[in-house]
């Protein structure tokens, strides 16, 4: 397991604990994959759906990772919906991914760790959010071998922890 350096230590703690309900979650699509014309199976997040991404199902999940997920590999999820932003303030998020994942929050593209990898984390910036809504979804795709996906965060009144399941909301 390989996870770079300075992101393990920035995400290393627990942090708040936020209360969630049974409507919390996020809703998910999962795809199967299929090779291209050329007999090549895609390199980086396909098109969903598309020729080389067909439906499978779709639902709630609470968290952003892989527990909702029927197929290990030549898979592809996405995760769509709204994150409540408990107060105005700096926010940082941090995405865990074998193989390759993408996260918008707000319709902006903050995290790239796309293609086909080993578990691998990549953070984004501070991003200045207000108290709110903000529409939040994560792409991931995985070719096979291990798989993995979690999503953390923190912000100045907590410490680093996955994305719980109190702050999502399904559209
Ligand atoms: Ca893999």
């Amino acid at each position: 397991m390989h996870v770079q350096a300075a992101t393990t230590a920035t995400f290393s703690h627990e942090g708040t604990v936020f209360a969630s309900t049974t409507e919390n979650g996020l809703d998910y699509e999962l795809y199967q994959l299929k090779k291209n014309i050329f007999g090549r199976w895609p390199k980086t997040i396909p098109a969903m759906p598309s020729a080389v991404a067909k439906l499978v199902t779709t639902g709630k999940t609470p968290l952003i990772n892989l527990s909702q997920s029927t197929l290990d590999n030549y898979m592809a999820m996405r995760f769509d919906g709204f994150i409540s932003i408990p107060s105005d303030g700096a926010y940082m998020f941090a995405l865990y991914s074998d193989d390759g994942s993408k996260m918008w929050i707000d319709g902006n593209l903050i995290i790239n760790n796309d293609g086909i990898h080993s578990l691998k984390g990549k953070s984004s910036g501070w991003l200045n959010l207000t108290q709110g809504l903000h529409t939040i979804k994560v792409e991931y795709f995985e070719i096979n071998g291990s798989q993995d996906l979690k999503v953390y965060w923190k912000s100045s009144n907590f410490a680093a922890q996955e994305v719980p399941t109190a702050v999502l909301y399904p559209k």
